[in-house]
């Protein structure tokens, strides 16, 4: 397999800087607002939603100032939900990605703002985003309303604060998982392969990736959260929430794990030789640490 480090490296680049072009408002009353949602979005995150964006629309063969804006709303979403997860009034998460969480250093207000700021302005620059066409512009806002709203990451927070804890059952859990984390992934690429001009086959085989790639990802969290320590994860661990690791146990974890990214792997056979890269990201997500 050809080796792919060098064009992620690259593809997390461009969402750096693209993601700086999109940023920035000068006002000066809005200083603080905008530092703050620098602090977050800045904060050494993985990207790894919008580089599984841009790797589905290499799959089509969309060029990639096509898939700038999308790359961008992806990791904005992705930013404003962690600022929201980490305030007082939900996780109550004091540290993420081993600093002091966005609410510490400048109140639940501004936080609350800026997690609300940066979600809209996702949508904002995607509706902006003249290369895109009408109709494919509108099918993708309408999956990332539809992923934000109560069926998705809204919903999937509602059931975590309200329902879960060490005693849940395995389908409240995956209820919790599969619309906090996988919903994401499943957003990510669907939306790069409406722009892909991609036939309805091909997105869902796309959006089963991602499903099992969500999934995997969670379940790897889980198991990378019941070995750590804060200091290791960067973010409080919740032991007293219920998780895979808890439900499942280690070993059957890790063979869940490795279930779902070879699942992840089959639903993308159809794309045959052009489907590397993806069976790459996969695999690199197996082996990760944090
Ligand atoms: C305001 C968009 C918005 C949503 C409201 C608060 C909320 C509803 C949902 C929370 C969803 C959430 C925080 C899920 C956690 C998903 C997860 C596995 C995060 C960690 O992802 P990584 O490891 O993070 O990719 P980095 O730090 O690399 O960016």
């Amino acid at each position: 397999m050809e080796d792919v480090l060098p064009y992620f490296n690259e593809s997390k680049s461009y969402v750096e800087t693209k993601l700086k072009e999109y940023m920035g408002s000068t006002e000066p009353l809005l200083k603080v607002l905008e530092e703050s949602i620098n602090y977050s979005l800045y904060s050494g995150g993985k990207r790894i939603r919008p580089l599984f964006a841009l790797v589905v629309g290499d799959l089509f063969g969309v060029s990639r100032n096509k898939l700038a804006s999308l790359a961008c709303a992806l990791e904005m979403i992705h930013t404003a939900s962690l600022i929201m997860d980490d305030l007082p009034n939900m996780d109550d998460a004091k540290t993420r990605r081993g600093r002091p969480a966005n609410h510490v250093i400048y109140g639940q207000d501004v936080a609350t703002l800026a997690s609300i700021g940066l979600l809209t302005r996702a949508y904002e620059i995607v509706l902006a985003d003249n290369e895109l066409p009408p109709d494919r512009k509108t099918r993708v806002v309408g999956k990332l309303a539809n992923l934000v709203g109560t069926e998705g990451l809204v919903g999937g927070q509602f059931v975590d604060l309200k329902c879960s804890g060490p005693e849940m059952d395995s389908s409240t859990l995956e209820y919790i998982h599969h619309h906090k984390t996988a919903i994401l992934f499943v957003a990510s690429g669907s939306t790069a392969a409406i722009i892909g001009n991609a036939s309805d086959e091909e997105i869902a085989a796309i959006e089963e990736y991602g499903r099992n790639l969500g999934f995997a990802f969670q379940i790897l969290d889980d198991l990378l959260d019941s070995a750590g320590s804060t200091e290791k994860v960067g973010k409080p661990l919740h032991r007293d929430r219920g998780n895979f690791a808890m439900l499942y146990g280690r070993d059957k974890c890790r063979q869940l794990v490795q279930d779902h990214t070879n699942a992840a792997i089959k639903a993308i056979e159809l794309f045959g030789g052009r489907n590397q890269k993806l069976i790459a990201l996969g695999r690199m997500l197996l082996k990760r640490k944090s």
